[in-house]
């Protein structure tokens, strides 16, 4: 049985990587929340990944980009480790 991740537990993780409290996330902590997600993807795949969901371009990620972009890369398929750390 899968439990799909609510809005409520990305946000949580999302909240939990911005380390800058300024409700954005910048490479690093970009890459500290794929980590906790438990996605293993390269540096240039990170960066690539960064890039796509920078919608607006303004070098940070902020939530709604983030949601974006894990529901186009189906984030609840592994389940999200909400419990480590
Ligand atoms: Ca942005």
């Amino acid at each position: 049985m899968t439990t799909k991740p609510t809005e409520g537990d990305l946000l949580a993780v999302f909240t939990r990587a911005d380390l800058g409290g300024d409700e954005q996330l910048d490479l690093m902590e970009f890459t500290l929340v794929l980590d906790s997600l438990g996605m293993s993807w390269s540096k240039a795949e990170v960066q690539d990944r960064f890039e796509k969901a920078d919608t607006n371009r303004d070098g940070l990620i902020s939530f709604p980009e983030f949601r974006a972009l894990l529901e186009t890369q189906g984030w609840a398929e592994g389940g999200l480790q909400t419990a480590r750390g």
